[in-house]
């Protein structure tokens, strides 16, 4: 331990800590802007400047150890000038147009400018013409509101193992792009949005399709169904001021209905679709000699990732569709027959914490008789909009419910959403199956949380599955390197893209590196799931009884011919 003085303050902290994280500990507040915790702590931007007692200059407290006996001021002219001329100096060649921004209000630069009261710029900085690229389904990079700060890069580089995003050009044309200037849509993307939820000002941002969605609602003659996905409910209501893990799946279904929508369903019962599915995908693997270990394919980020990355575990891709693509199948066949609408009619629109699934739903293999299984695909932050022009004052909204058609679920699909839910659902089923009884023993805790990779062996029926758990594609890498190695042997792997699951998206709503410093988002939203699971009535996908019926009346059998059309699909190396 050591000790030291910040602003008056003695205090105690661990050796290796920052003057930033010490501060903290005693409640003061250092400002950043290109700092994220664990990720770029690069003292780039000298932001976080402080003055160190006996020391030459201004020091960058993100990344300047405390020592012993240090007495530190964060908050005198001398500082609050020097911070001031820095953000003015990156203001001064930022394209300002805030109002019209996407990320007016939520910026991070915009707030730093606030609170340091800069109410002019001094001098205009070099305009040089930026690149605006809008290439593909999911990601726009505008590099005339980008700051350099490095937080994609690294996000991309270190958290993910991925690269795409570098510093490329020089001086004043410096800008954060994939190699060669190629467009995200040319370079190795997996559209995670990792990129785009770490980015502090509108670098980075989704391709909207809110007009479109608008359009649909409009227009009389169309059926406009939309679904909404496990993790949307964990954090919808952050960008309706309430705090990180808020369950609002009530009011969320009540929004949904108030902006027209036709009809409103739960993603979640076709994730119970996806484990029946699944579940017997994995057992005639088993039985059959088939590719082992099976990988779960419900993450299009991930299934990107081993397109490109590891292309040689295609065989091993479960062949189920996401839920979301096979909700979209069932309404446009099943669904369709039933209330006699017209396929052609129906709209499916998706709400998704993922950008990634824009990429998805627009794959050519997404498809049954032509028909799209699903239309578009908004972010959650999206859909928080749509609350917003629509003026609807979301926290006076009485909760309400899933239309009942197919909009019923358990428990094991709405833990979906968070890393490790889709193995503890599966398990709940195949467990079940294999043991012939419907068992009470059904949390299985080794797969949940955030640490590393997560394995078990459950015994089930006398046969012993392996089962492993990755979350965020670097991690995917070790465990894949791991089992090219014959270093690991595995029955059922479950991967996500995203560090933490769905939970912590790229289309989830923007949380500010300051706040993430203290609190992680990936436990307490995927806490909103995990309370949602112990109070559904059936907490196991075969317990559903909507899903019975749809077995019953249409598709007679997990893995049928009928099954195999529209809810499966191959990926191709
Ligand atoms: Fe997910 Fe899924 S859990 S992929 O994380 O399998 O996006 O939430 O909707 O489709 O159910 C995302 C979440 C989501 C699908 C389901
Ligand atoms: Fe990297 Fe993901 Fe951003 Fe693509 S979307 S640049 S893979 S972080």
């Amino acid at each position: 331990k050591i000790t030291l003085t910040i602003d008056n303050i003695k205090t105690e902290v661990p050796k290796g800590y920052t003057i930033l994280e010490a501060a903290k500990t005693v409640g003061v507040d250092i400002p950043t802007l290109c700092f994220l915790k664990d990720v770029n702590e690069i003292g780039a931007c000298r932001v976080c400047l402080v003055e160190i007692e006996g020391a030459r200059g201004l020091q960058a407290s993100c990344v300047h150890p405390a020592a012993e006996g240090m007495v530190i001021k964060t908050n005198t002219k001398k500082i609050r000038d020097a911070r001031k001329s820095t953000v003015e100096l990156i203001l001064s060649n930022h394209n300002r147009e805030c109002l019209t921004c996407f990320r007016n209000k939520s910026c991070e630069l915009q707030s730093l400018a606030e609170e340091l009261n800069i109410n002019d710029i001094p001098f205009q900085g070099e305009e040089t013409a930026k690149t605006v690229d809008a290439q593909s389904h999911s990601i726009v990079r505008d590099a005339s509101k980008c700051i350099l700060c490095g937080r994609c890069i690294n996000v991309c580089k270190s958290v993910q193992k991925i690269g795409v995003l570098d510093f490329t050009k020089r001086g004043y044309e410096t800008e954060v792009a994939p190699a060669f200037e190629k467009s995200m849509d040319e370079a190795p993307c997996i559209y995670c949005g990792q990129c785009i939820v770490n980015c502090p000002v509108a670098a980075l941002r989704e391709k909207e399709d809110i007009e479109r969605v608008w359009d649909a609602i409009e227009d009389s003659e169309v059926h406009v169904v939309v679904q909404t996905a496990p993790a949307v409910r964990a954090a919808l209501g952050e960008e309706f001021g309430l705090p990180i893990g808020t369950r609002v799946t009530g009011k969320m279904v009540a929004a949904l209905k108030r902006l027209g929508f036709d009809k409103v369903f739960d993603t979640n019962f076709a994730a119970d679709l996806t484990i029946m599915e699944e579940g017997h995908e994995l057992l005639h693997r088993i039985q059959d000699n088939g590719v082992l270990p099976m990988i779960t394919s419900c993450s299009p980020g991930w299934v990107r990732f081993c397109e490109f990355n590891y292309p040689q575990f295609i065989p091993n891709l479960s062949s189920c569709k996401s839920p979301h693509q096979m909700m979209g199948a069932i309404l446009k066949s099943y669904y369709a027959e039933k209330h006699n609408i017209d396929p052609e009619k129906i709209f499916v629109v998706s709400i998704m914490p993922c950008t990634s699934k824009k990429t998805e739903a627009a794959r050519p293999e997404m498809e049954v008789a032509e028909l799209r299984d699903v239309d578009a695909v908004l972010t959650t932050r999206e859909l928080a909009k749509m609350i917003k022009q629509a003026r609807i004052n979301f926290m006076k909204l009485e909760d309400s419910e899933f239309d009942p058609a197919l909009g019923d679920y358990t428990g094991a699909g709405v833990i979906f959403g968070a890393t490790g839910g889709v193995m503890e659902a599966a398990l709940r089923t195949v467990a079940d199956v294999l043991e012939g009884q419907d068992l009470q023993n059904i949390e299985y805790t080794a797969v949940r949380g955030i640490e590393g990779i997560k394995e078990a062996e459950v015994t089930l029926g006398g046969n012993t599955i392996k089962i492993a758990v990755a979350h965020g594609t670097a991690m995917a890498a070790e465990l894949l390197d791991m089992i090219e190695a014959g270093e690991k042997e595995y029955h059922f792997i479950e991967i996500m893209g995203c560090s933490g699951g769905c939970v912590t998206g790229g289309g989830q709503p923007h949380v500010p590196a300051k706040v993430k410093m203290d609190c992680d988002i990936r436990v307490e939203r995927a806490k909103a799931l995990y309370e949602e699971d112990t109070v559904k009535q059936y907490r196991k996908s075969h317990q559903n009884p909507l899903i019975n019926k749809l077995y019953e009346e249409y598709l007679e059998k997990p893995n049928s011919h009928k099954a195999h059309k529209l809810l499966h699909t191959h990926y191709e190396a």
